[in-house]
């Protein structure tokens, strides 16, 4: 792999925001997540190949070490930082500059989950490809996702979920969205899912990442 991608996924794992990040001390005055990117970006190498091999992988270890009980809730904080920093440089590549939306996104992760990098990705790649998204957040209840549809009547949603405690949350919510409005289309997406789960609950379709995701809504319109 491209070293420079190496040490993005390093920054990430380490939690290495930037330059002037003070932790972890080892890293004291190296570049961070942040300028690493930058330079990744700037020497030819496209947002999705940084975001694939570089920061995915990054968090991917560090997820591996707290389950192993080797890293904490600091440590993931400070990697999601780092994570959100890197991100910044890549909106604009996804950007694709278009006026003429194909449609409107509203889009969150459920109601009693926190985690929003997932969530983002899938905002700056379906902006990139066209659609207007309305992005409600993290801890998004079921209310909050109505009303915005009840205001954007023909949009489409899109949840989030990364625990297995809020896939329940996932249930109710598509199922008290479908009851109100049984035409708008629910997607869902987030690690712990399957197609299967999505089925299951009635939503209209599960997408692994969001590229998936939006292929398949190019195809619908
Ligand atoms: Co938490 N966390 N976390 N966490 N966290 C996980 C998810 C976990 C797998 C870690 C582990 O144990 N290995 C585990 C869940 C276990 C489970 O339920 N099966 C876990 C846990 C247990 C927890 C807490 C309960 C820990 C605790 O308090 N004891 C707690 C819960 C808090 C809460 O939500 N109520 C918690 C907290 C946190 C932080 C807040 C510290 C932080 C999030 C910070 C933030 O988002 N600002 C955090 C982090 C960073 C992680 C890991 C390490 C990384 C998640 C991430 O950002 N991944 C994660 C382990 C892991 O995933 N390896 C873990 C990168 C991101 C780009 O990938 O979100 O999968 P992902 O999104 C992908 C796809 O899934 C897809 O596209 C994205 C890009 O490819 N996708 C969609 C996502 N949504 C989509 C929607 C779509 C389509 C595709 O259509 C609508």
């Amino acid at each position: 792999m491209n070293n420079l991608l190496t040490q993005i996924a390093f920054c990430i794992e380490k939690g290495k925001a930037d330059l002037n990040s003070p932790y972890p001390p080892v890293l004291k005055g190296e570049n961070g997540a942040s300028e690493l990117t930058k330079e990744a970006i700037d020497s030819g190498i496209s947002a999705d190949q940084i975001l694939k091999q570089g920061l995915m992988p990054g968090m991917n270890r560090i997820g591996e070490r707290f389950s192993k009980g080797e890293a904490f809730i600091p440590d993931l904080l400070m990697s999601a930082r780092a994570m959100n920093a890197a991100m910044e440089h890549l909106q604009p590549h996804f950007d694709s500059g278009d006026i003429q939306h194909r449609g409107t996104l509203i889009l969150g992760t459920v109601a009693g989950d926190l985690h929003e990098i997932g969530k983002n990705v899938v905002r700056m790649v379906l902006e990139g490809d066209g659609w207007k998204v309305l992005d409600l957040g993290v801890d998004v209840t079921v209310e909050r996702f109505s009303e915005t549809l009840r205001d954007n009547p023909d949009s489409i949603i899109g949840m989030s979920a990364l625990l297995t405690t809020t896939m329940g949350t996932m249930e109710q919510s598509v199922n008290q969205i479908k009851q109100q409005s049984p035409q708008t289309q629910i997607y869902v997406g987030g690690a712990p899912l399957t197609q299967e789960f999505s089925d299951k609950i009635g939503a209209d379709g599960f997408f692994p990442d969001p590229h998936s995701f939006a292929k398949h809504l190019a195809a619908q319109t």
